[in-house]
């Protein structure tokens, strides 16, 4: 067959690098970076070139497969689909809509027609019980958005190519290339800061990788960041460097500020964050002081008990300094599909606490209750308990905290489907597995994460490899199933289905995202992105929030989250824990399904436990060893490394691992196991306000294995 070369964007993390990928029709033989993609500009990183691996893995599922006691067998499509919906429906006749749970994984995330389609699958089982990866990652900035702003989607963005100094909690771009920020590249970007004379200052407990290119770095105690935000505030507030300006006309509740931060002075919560009194001065002053700035926090500031404080104060902190929605500032994007308005249009711009879960009682935010209940929803008898499943695109078992309790809970389900591409740790428990197209077998706009460009870009892939025979899409799969369930309900519900079948295909994702693009601010059109396959640069972003909030004002304090403080305020008081766990992500890793390609899991163990040497010290612990890592709800097994870029009492260790379990076919992450991180985190430690997971400043207990021989690699 002849070679072809066609450029595509990756779709493995958020930076949607533009890739050139050599490839005769079905197979990719090489990916590189496109240098014509204006945003990216040739970058790419080591996952990107291994999507070719990926791709064409032997281990990928191509066919629908049926669990038949221990073993698998293949199954037809039609039966497949027969088989979910008698089994869905017939649960839902006994035992109620909501014992039927759906669980929407992180890479649904990057697919435009996923997230189009999957609302048609969620309205045919209408359970309350819909879980999905938001809650274990980014729900407090939702619910911070929703609050503030009105609309979840709508969230600012650091406008990091234009700021003069740029203040980074708990995030590390340079390993993870930028979440909530699409920045590809974010290295050179972080470095073109410096060059021009800008600050990178980073509050993280460990001296992550952007750390390493910081102007400063401090050592922040795990989940304290509210506390050191508040005590910026009321320096802010306390030398008259509070100058929102303009900003002003836009938001309501602002002169009640003084007063909840008044108490919040950086000597008083200097202890608890380990962060020096005149540090935390110093910092406020440079915010306020500098031309422009930027306070951003994510995956450390949101997976921790004070997610939605932290993630709020963030906010707070750029408004008082007058930097939102300001050039060089916190900003808000103009993507070419209005994402604010799309989310109205598919009901989901946000509500909370509408209803709760049964066994905990934690609240629904956007439909979704928080996935931390996910295993006691399983687990607890009575009206609503969850007796099936069907997991798209998720690895919960690898990915919720406590995922060794959510592994026994999954066992004991009546009925389970995985819509996924690998008989992982979570789908080798399904009854049934319906994989789907992959990659660059389907189309790509990343309409999510387009709205969270720090440059506003459109950009079309059209799909370019084949897609292997009998294989559908996500958007497909979750169309047709709608439609089967609909049938199996039989009466009112058939019909339902049957012309959400009809009008679903009649209009298609493509149709559906033409008429988004036409409509949206800078009226482009399919055909026009089609033009265009390296993408086309919309400009720097703009000034929109009065344009964005229409007559309404954004909410500075909204009474839940002012509720909060005392919370907040009780945590100032707390002993501090001997040793606590926090996370970290590793270059080659891709959350828990980057491990089943050779060329990312080659070389060095890099599922390590980052320790202190005085804590180590404390506790005889050799670098090297293997030690047990202890918490409340389990323990694993991991080797030790020394080193003082972790702070003293904190230890830290990648999530994702753990496979080589029986009943996996994942021949490459099966011969480098390493452990769960989730097989310590603890599900009964969320954010008490938005019931976010929160995998920072888990206790643990490490201690020595008794003799145990120094690894040989
Ligand atoms: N290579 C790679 N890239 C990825 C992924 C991957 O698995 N691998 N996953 C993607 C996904 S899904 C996401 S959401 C993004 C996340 O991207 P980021 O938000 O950049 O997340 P992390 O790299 O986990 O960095 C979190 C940082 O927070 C620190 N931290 C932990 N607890 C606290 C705390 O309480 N306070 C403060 N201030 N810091 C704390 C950790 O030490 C760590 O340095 O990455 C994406 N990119
Ligand atoms: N301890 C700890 N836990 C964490 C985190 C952490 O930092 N620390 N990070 C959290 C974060 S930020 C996230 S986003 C979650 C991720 O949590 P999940 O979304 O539950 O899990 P993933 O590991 O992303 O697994 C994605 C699954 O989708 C499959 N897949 C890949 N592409 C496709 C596709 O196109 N279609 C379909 N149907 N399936 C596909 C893969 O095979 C894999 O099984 O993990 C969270 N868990
Ligand atoms: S940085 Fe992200 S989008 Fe770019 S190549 Fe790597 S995984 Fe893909
Ligand atoms: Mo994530």
């Amino acid at each position: 067959m002849t070679m072809r070369r066609d450029a595509a964007q990756c779709m493995l993390c958020e930076a949607l690098c533009g890739l050139v990928v050599e490839h005769d029709g079905s197979t990719p033989s090489k990916i590189r970076g496109d240098p014509l993609d204006p945003a990216s500009r040739g970058h790419v990183c080591p996952k990107g070139v291994a999507l070719a691996d990926l791709q064409r893995d032997p281990d990928r599922l191509r066919k629908p497969m049926r669990r038949v006691g221990g073993r698998w067998e293949e199954i037809g499509l039609d039966a497949a689909f027969d088989l979910a919906a008698t089994r869905l429906a017939e649960i839902q006749r006994h035992h109620g809509r909501d014992a039927v749970a759906l669980y929407f994984g992180n890479p649904l995330a990057h697919s435009y027609s996923a997230i189009l389609f999957y609302q048609q699958l969620a309205e045919a089982l209408a359970t309350r019980n819909r879980f999905s990866a938001a809650s274990v990652d980014t729900l407090p900035r939702f619910l911070v958005s929703y609050e503030l702003y009105g609309n979840q989607v709508q969230t600012p963005i650091p406008d990091l190519d234009r700021t003069d100094y740029f203040l980074v909690l708990g995030a590390n771009p340079v390993v993870s290339n930028g979440s909530v920020m699409t920045a590809p590249g974010v290295e050179e970007r972080l470095r073109a800061l410096r060059r021009r004379g800008g600050r990178l200052v980073v509050l993280d407990p460990r001296r992550s990788e952007t750390a390493e290119i910081a102007d400063r770095h401090h050592f922040l105690r795990p989940g304290s960041d509210a506390l050191f935000l508040a005590a910026v505030l009321n320096v802010l507030l306390r030398e008259g460097l509070a100058r929102p300006g303009r900003l002003l006309d836009l938001v309501e509740g602002y002169e009640s500020l003084p007063g909840l931060f008044r108490g919040y002075t950086p000597e008083r919560v200097a202890a608890a964050t380990g962060i020096a009194a005149d540090v935390t001065v110093q910092i406020a002053r440079e915010l306020a002081t500098a031309p422009t700035s930027i306070c951003y926090g994510r995956m450390g500031t949101s997976v921790q008990e004070f997610g939605t404080l932290a993630t709020w104060l963030t906010d707070l902190v750029n408004l008082a300094t007058g930097n939102l929605d300001r050039p060089g500032g916190f900003m808000f994007a103009t993507p070419a599909v209005d994402l604010p308005g799309t989310a109205r249009l598919l009901g989901l711009a946000g509500s909370f606490d509408r209803f709760r879960s049964r066994v905990s009682g934690r609240p629904e935010f956007a439909g979704d209750l928080p996935a931390a209940v996910l295993a006691e929803e399983i687990e607890t008898p009575g009206h609503g308990q969850v007796r099936a499943l069907v997991v798209s695109a998720g690895n919960p078992v690898l990915s919720l905290p406590n995922g060794g309790r959510l592994d026994r809970a999954l066992a004991g389900l009546d009925f389970m489907v995985s819509i996924d591409t690998y008989r992982n740790e979570t789908s080798r428990h399904a009854d049934l597995i319906l994989p789907p197209s992959f990659g660059l077998e389907h189309d790509q706009y990343p309409m999510l994460y387009l709205g969270f460009a720090v440059r506003n870009v459109a950009h079309y892939s059209p799909a370019i490899l084949e897609r292997p025979q009998g294989l559908l899409d996500d958007w497909e799969i979750f169309l047709r199933l709608a439609e089967r369930i609909g049938r199996a309900k039989g009466g009112v519900e058939a019909w339902k289905g049957r012309l959400r079948g009809l009008v679903g295909r009649a209009i298609g994702p493509r149709r559906a995202l033409d008429l988004l693009l036409r409509t949206g601010p800078h009226r482009l059109s399919l055909a026009k992105l089609e033009k265009a396959p390296h993408g086309v640069d919309l400009g720097p972003l703009e000034p929109r929030l009065a344009a964005l909030m229409g007559r309404r004002k954004v909410r500075v304090a909204p009474p839940r989250f002012v509720a909060d403080l005392a919370r907040l305020e009780r945590r100032l008081e707390a002993p501090a824990e001997d040793l606590v766990l926090v996370g970290r992500r590793t270059l080659r890793s891709n959350n828990s399904w980057g491990h089943n390609v050779e060329r990312l899991v080659s070389g060095l163990d890099r599922c390590i436990l980052e320790m202190n040497p005085a804590d180590a010290a404390l506790r005889g612990l050799v670098n090297g060893r293997r030690v047990t890592v202890k918490s409340r709800v389990g323990e694993i097994i991991v080797p030790i490394a020394l080193t003082d870029a972790l702070m003293p009492g904190v230890v830290s260790l990648p999530h994702g691992f753990g496979h080589g379990r029986p009943g996996t076919a994942l021949r490459v992450a099966n011969a480098h196991p390493g452990a769960s991180m989730n097989d310590v985190t603890d599900d009964s430690r969320v954010d008490e306000l938005s019931a976010n997971a929160c995998f920072s400043g888990v206790p643990v207990e490490v201690t020595a294995i008794e003799d145990d021989e120094p690894l040989a690699r």
